[in-house]
């Protein structure tokens, strides 16, 4: 016999969106049980996103965890774009009155476990083989297993937060679902490394050996990244290859501040865009990574994210207040904000990498649409303000 637990929502996956989604319902008294196939540690050190948007520091902040972030996160007013060695910078404070604010998904994560584990939150982690059920009844359900033992958790809702590779939008029957997708043909190698950020703001560069991208996450620790080879192993890069490669690419005038030395971490994403449709099916709601996914490139991702868990959050807190509006509506405004992030993700990706496919025509493209950034301010202004965070609604 399964062990039975019973909960308002169940949370699948204890990622940001998860984590975030639990602290908000528990601020209005709202009971979750969260559940992920990892443990804290394991979430805790994958090292992924580091830029916040306004409305991230906010909802954050709204959640009662922003403390650490407002202490040791680094505000940037601005950020710049280079191609072949030339930079325009992008004043994000002059062209929308906006910054942004560097700081880990890692720290975002720990302050959330933190404060999650003060509060005696319901975990269940390390589980398998988990099934969202009757989904379309006022009952659904959660089954799962944890060390060999069978469980089933009775809810009124499910939030799928299980990223892009988790269960629960796979539990939306094909006949309902439609998911619209771009791979793209390269990835991001990625390393961190403890010394100073060659630049106090990011730069994004376009050459023609591909994209690079110094950023960092502290004043002592740099995050960097190159577009490598989809099928590269992070093997084929030692450090020393990847200096000079990063170097060249940067162009002699912002490299001329770097400073190299062993990394410690060395990972490789590929880059994909992907949308689900809908967003609600019955009483599961998917939310993050899970529904959607951006190439890197804007920094968009964990923004996403947490815009999607300010709209759920909201849903379910005037659900149990009698006001069913924001549920029912949920799944389309999510949306509607979702494909306006898709396209500035895909648009700046697009401009800022070499494609295996691109004529020298294509080149000159990218060259061109460069040029008018620098010399448009409108041109530039449409870039800050996507980059800062569109509205929520
Ligand atoms: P996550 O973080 O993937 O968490 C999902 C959780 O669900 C668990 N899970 C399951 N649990 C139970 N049952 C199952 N069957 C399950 N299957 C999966 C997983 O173990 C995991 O704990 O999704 P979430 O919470 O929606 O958060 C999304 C963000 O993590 C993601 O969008 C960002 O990291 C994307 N991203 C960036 N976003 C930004 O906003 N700014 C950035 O600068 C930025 N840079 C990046 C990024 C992502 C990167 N990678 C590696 C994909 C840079 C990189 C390199
Ligand atoms: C990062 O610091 O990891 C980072 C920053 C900006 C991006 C992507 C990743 O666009």
């Amino acid at each position: 016999m399964p062990q039975r637990h019973k909960t308002q929502v169940c949370i699948i996956g204890a990622g940001p969106s998860g984590l975030l989604l639990s602290q908000l319902l528990a601020k209005t008294g709202i009971h979750t049980i969260v559940l992920d196939r990892k443990d804290r540690a394991y979430i805790e050190g994958r090292v992924r996103a580091g830029v916040l948007e306004q409305g991230t520091v906010d909802a954050l902040e709204q959640a009662g965890v922003a403390e650490r972030l407002h202490a040791e996160g680094l505000t940037h007013d601005g950020f710049e774009l280079a191609f072949d060695g030339v930079r325009h910078r992008i004043d994000l404070k002059a062209l929308t009155g906006s910054a942004v604010v560097v700081y880990g998904q890692t720290e975002v994560t720990k302050d959330l476990f933190d404060a999650r584990f003060a509060d005696n939150q319901q975990f269940f982690f390390n589980i398998d083989d988990v099934v969202p059920t009757e989904l379309k009844s006022d009952q659904p359900q959660v089954h799962f297993t944890q060390d060999g033992a069978q469980h089933v958790i009775t809810c009124d809702y499910i939030a799928g937060c299980d990223g892009f590779r988790g269960v629960s939008r796979a539990a939306i029957p094909n006949d309902v679902l439609k998911t619209f997708e771009r791979v793209y043909p390269f990835g991001w190698l990625g390393i961190l490394v403890d010394q100073p950020p060659v630049s106090h703001e990011l730069i994004y560069a376009n050459h023609a050996h591909g994209f690079a991208l110094a950023s960092m996450r502290s004043e002592t620790r740099s995050r960097y990244y190159i577009q490598c080879e989809a099928t590269d192993c992070v093997s084929d890069w030692s450090d020393d290859r990847f200096w000079e490669e990063f170097a060249t690419r940067l162009g002699p005038d912002a490299a001329a501040n770097l400073q190299t030395g062993a990394s410690f971490e060395k990972s490789i994403a590929p880059l994909r865009s992907f949308v689900a449709e809908p967003m609600r099916y019955g009483n599961l709601f998917l939310a993050g990574d899970a529904a959607h996914i951006v190439p890197p490139t804007g920094a968009k991702g964990l923004n996403l994210a947490v815009a999607d868990i300010r709209l759920l959050s909201r849903a379910l807190i005037e659900h149990y207040a009698g006001n069913d509006h924001y549920i029912d509506t949920y799944s389309e405004t999510a949306l509607n904000r979702v494909w306006k992030v898709e396209r500035f993700s895909w648009q700046l990706s697009t401009l800022m990498h070499q494609f295996p496919e691109n004529s020298p025509f294509e080149r000159r493209m990218q060259r061109a649409e460069f040029d008018y950034i620098t010399e448009s301010e409108a041109a530039s202004k449409a870039i800050a303000e996507n980059y800062i965070g569109l509205p929520l609604e």
